[in-house]
Order: C-alpha cells, then structure tokens, then sequence
C-alpha cells in the first residue's frame, strides 16, 4: 500500500449525534461518512443537549454504547458543548460531516464556527443532503409520547436540576397555556431556549375561575386543571398545593400527583384560611408550628411509592415578616423531615433577603435545591440566580396575566364599535386558531 493511500485511509472523518433515537438516515450518513476514513462519532453529553435543546431520553452512557457498537464507527468521544470548538481543536479531523439542514436556521452559527475553526487548520466540511423523511418524523412523535408517560416524565426534573444547575419553569392553568408552556422557543447563538418545566399555580387556576386563591379550588379542581395539562404537554410539572391540607389529606395528594406524573409538590408553612403571599401582612394569614409542618412533609415523603417524587417545603417567614434566623431554621428543620428542595418566598422589590437567604443557606448546606418565585423582583436574571446559588425559578403567573389585558381590551373594543372589525387587528386570525390545536 502507498503511503499516500494509507494517508488517506487513516483520515480522522467527525460525526457529532444528540440523537435519542438512531434512525435508518442516520445509519445511512454513518456509512457513508466512514467511506472518507477513521469515523470518529462525538456523543453529545446529557449536559450539552439539556443546555441547547431538551432533556435526552436516552442517557448519554447508552447513546455512547450504541454507536460503539456500529459498524465503521472507528471510535465514540464525548462532545461537552454544542460548540466544535474544543473538540476540533483536540482531534483536528480532516473532515467534519453533518447534514446540510444546518446551512439554515437556528444551528447556522454553529456552522459557521465549525467552518472557522476547519479553516484554521485545513480541514474539510462535508454536508450531506439532510432526509426530510416522513417516517422519522413520526419516530419523533412517539419519542415525544413516551416522554409524556408518567414514569418516564416524573423523574426528568431532578435530572434537568442536576444537569443545568438551574432550570425555569411558567406557569399553565389550562391545556392552551400548557401547549405555550410546552412549545414556545426562541433561538439564540445556536441554542434553542425554551422552559424546562411548568408551575401549576393556585392563583391562576383560581383566577381563571373567578375565584380568589384561598384554597377554595379544591384538589379535586386541580387535579382536572393538571390533566388537562398533561394530555397535551411532555415537560415536568410543579404541583402548588398550598398548604398541602391536613396530613391525612396530603399523603393522598402526594400518591396521586406521583402516580400522574408529578415531578414535585411544594407545600407552604400556612395554616387557617391561606391567603395569597402576594398580600403579605395585609391580610391576616397564620404560620404554621415548625413540628406540625415537618410531621406533615414527614407523611408526604412515607407516603411516595417512587424515589423521583419531591416534595418541596415553602417558607413563608420572610412573606410574614417573621425575620431571617426563622426562615433559616424551618429550612433546616424541613429538610432534617425530608423535604427534597427549599423555596424561599418574599415579595419585596429588591432581591436582597433572598440573595442573603441563598447566601446563609449554601453556607451549610450545598446540594438540597432551592427554588425562588420572583414576582416582585423580577429584575434579576438566570444567570445571577444561579450564581447564587438558586436552582429552580418559576414565573408563577405571566401567561394569565398577559392574556386577561388582551381579552379585556378586544371585549372593550367590540362594545365600543358595536361591530367586531376593530378588533380583529389584535386577534389571532382565525385560519391560525384553528391550527393552534395540532391535530393527531
Ligand atoms: C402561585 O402562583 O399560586 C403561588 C406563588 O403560590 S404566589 O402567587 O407568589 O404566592
Ligand atoms: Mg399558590
């Protein structure tokens, strides 16, 4: 054999997969691919896919076994980032092979750094025609459907938490709001941005009944809101219980939300009448003991059947005014009770007594999650969140609240036209309503 031919045998050829699911295209780009030399196969780490897309359904150790074993594949590495940056700058592969689709659209400046980075050095992409087929899409659909199941959904909100570090979640209170929750994406350097769980708010599933959020929508209520959701969403759900009820109440709250798919419930420490936390001491509202609280986050976790299922203990000290050592205690107490996460509520404008909250309790305690409600303050991004230490942050009640403005002004305006031409310039067309809804 000439040197030159075994040169080019001996050509390290890149093929980077975030794939759950390996289909006929794809065993067809791999053969081909492996035609040009040594294919080298770069498995997306479970992190990099949850940061760019969802969360994978196959765990990497398992994508990276499967393509081990196929054939051509000369060896599998782990890609840590979406970027090719790194990893191009390891391996220097003579080509990098992907289909075409990415010439276009959100993965384009991702490209466009590949193309960078194989310049610097000589290296060659090969773009293979991407296959539009629709058998693949159908694959995708059923990947989606076993990501609605109960067991596989539940677990996917620890997974994300540990995964990203910090994760979103919106509120939904209806199905529409859950399909908005569950599709709604935006696309940023390469990365789709979407939420990564929903918030089953009891204020806006009250709201949207014309009730006020005092426990008067019962479990049973909640529960038709929460299916509702789930037929038509694959993402985790948070479950607001209030105050969870009596203790004899919640360890069947607990068992049903766990055998629906439930990833976690939060209870807040309120006992008598709840009243919104949003109203804080304008109202009367009674803290519950930190005994009574721990029995009852203590029953809720003897009462789950599966170890996936948290349960969240809501502090409302700092709501109440009950001071910061309080609040630091029953967080502490909580979690020697077995709560799974802490969620730290306040409603002030500036951040600082949750900042000082995060800040006392990492002190001691670094992994349990700490989940925050940022209603009021909302001027503090994810990232500063996360820098300090918070895991989880929910938007508790956007979706209904920009929706009722919107409704109130197209009924306003219908009254003063006498006439709906008005407002059809701020209505959904109807030709997209209809489509709103995917069919089966
Ligand atoms: C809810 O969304 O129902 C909540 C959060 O419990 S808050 O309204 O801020 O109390
Ligand atoms: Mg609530």
């Amino acid at each position: 054999m000439t040197a030159k031919l075994r040169e080019i045998e001996n050509r390290l050829v890149y093929m980077s997969f975030s794939t759950d699911v390996l289909h006929s295209g794809h065993i067809k780009m791999i053969k081909k691919a492996a035609r040009l030399g040594r294919l080298v196969i770069g498995v997306l780490t479970d992190e990099a896919v949850a940061s760019y897309k969802r969360m994978p359904l196959v765990p990497f150790a398992e994508r990276k076994t499967l393509f081990a074993n196929l054939q051509g594949v000369y060896k599998v590495v782990a890609q840590e980032e979406l970027s090719y940056k790194k990893i191009l700058a390891e391996l220097q592969p003579y080509y990098v092979v992907h289909g075409d689709d990415w010439r276009q659209g959100f993965q384009k400046p991702v490209r466009d750094e590949v193309v960078s980075c194989l310049a610097e050095y000589g290296g060659v992409l090969v773009e293979f025609p991407y296959s539009h087929d629709e058998k693949y899409k159908q694959l995708d659909g059923r990947t989606r459907e076993a990501m609605a199941m109960p067991d596989r959904r539940r677990g996917r909100l620890s997974r994300a938490i540990r995964l990203k570090g910090l994760i979103t979640a919106i509120e939904a209170h209806s199905g529409l709001t859950g399909l908005l929750a569950e599709h709604t994406v935006i696309y940023e350097e390469g990365r789709a941005q979407q939420f990564d769980a929903m918030w089953l708010s009891s204020l806006c599933d009250s709201t949207d009944r014309g009730k006020p959020d005092i426990e008067l929508v019962d479990i049973t209520a909640r529960l038709r809101t929460l299916d509702d959701i789930m037929e038509v969403t694959t993402k985790p759900v948070i479950f607001d219980a209030d105050t969870g009820g009596l203790k004899e109440h919640f360890v069947y709250t607990v068992r049903t939300l766990e055998r629906m798919g439930v990833s976690m419930v939060i209870i807040e420490d309120k006992t008598g009448l709840k009243k919104n936390s949003l109203f804080g001491t304008e109202v009367k509202q009674t803290q519950e003991t930190i005994e009574n609280f721990a029995e009852k986050i203590a029953a809720g976790k003897k009462a789950q059947k599966t170890t996936d299922f948290m349960i969240c203990a809501r502090i409302e000290s700092l709501i109440l005014e009950r001071g910061m050592e309080d609040a630091l205690k029953r967080a502490h107490a909580f979690i020697k009770a077995g709560a799974d996460a802490i969620m730290i509520h306040s409603r002030r404008q500036e951040p600082d007594e949750v900042f000082e909250f995060a800040e006392k309790f990492r002190a001691t305690d670094k992994c349990t999650p700490l989940v925050v409600v940022p209603t009021s303050y909302n001027q503090v991004t994810e990232s500063e969140f996360k820098a300090r230490g918070i895991n989880v942050v929910i938007y508790a009640n956007h979706l209904m609240r920009a929706g009722f403005p919107a409704m109130q002004k197209a009924a306003e305006t219908i009254l003063r036209n006498h006439r709906s031409l008005e407002c059809d310039e701020i209505c959904m067309p109807f030709k997209q309503i209809i489509r709103l809804i995917p069919a089966e």
